[in-house]
């Protein structure tokens, strides 16, 4: 059974096989998480990402999936870079945050890691209320079958540490 852990940080300090990026589908980044990790990683990253886009991802990546690069420099073996959807007053787009988290789980599987860090995908520049936000990673978390041994939920500021730890339980 996946633990799940909940720390306040920045995601690029994160020992962890994996860790998960809130992109967007151009995958060639971006400001927040995003921008962080191509910051700390290094070129190797945008190099791996524009392969991506040179070979199976030509339109970008769809809101929703998630695939796998090098992680360069940062401590972590793989990144996996996800989309989550814009936050949206008119329209539920839960579903595709949740494939979001769901996704980047399977990916992480098919690559064999044990542990994974995740941001609080589409609560910054995407506009999602952080309580929403948190309630579906920790419960899209909780239902996926998955090898994952831990998930860590890197979380920036304490508003996001206090949403996340509050519908954990802890
Ligand atoms: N470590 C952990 N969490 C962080 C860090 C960090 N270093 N930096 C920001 N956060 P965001 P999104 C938090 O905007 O909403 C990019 O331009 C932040 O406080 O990174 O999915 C992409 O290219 C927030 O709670 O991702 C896309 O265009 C959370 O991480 C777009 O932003 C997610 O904020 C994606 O927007």
């Amino acid at each position: 059974m996946v633990t799940i852990t909940c720390v306040r940080g920045d995601i690029t300090q994160q020992h962890v096989d994996a860790i998960v990026n809130a992109a967007n589908s151009s995958l060639l980044g971006g400001g927040g998480v995003d921008g962080a990790i191509h910051r700390a990683g290094g070129p190797e990253i945008l190099d791996a990402c524009r392969d991506l886009r040179a070979s199976h991802y030509g339109k970008g990546l769809p809101t929703g999936r998630a695939v796998a690069t090098t992680a360069g420099r940062l401590p972590a073996r793989w990144v996996i870079h996800t989309v989550g959807p814009r936050w949206s007053n008119s329209e539920d787009r839960s579903a595709l945050l949740a494939s979001s988290y769901r996704e980047s789980l399977r990916v992480a599987d098919e690559l064999g890691a044990m542990t994974v860090a995740f941001p609080a995908i589409s609560t910054g520049i995407y506009g999602w209320p952080m309580n929403d936000g948190a309630h579906i990673a920790v419960a899209t978390v909780r239902e996926a079958k998955t090898t994952v041994r831990e998930v860590r939920f890197v979380l920036f500021d304490e508003p996001a540490y206090a949403a996340f730890t509050a519908h954990l339980g802890l």
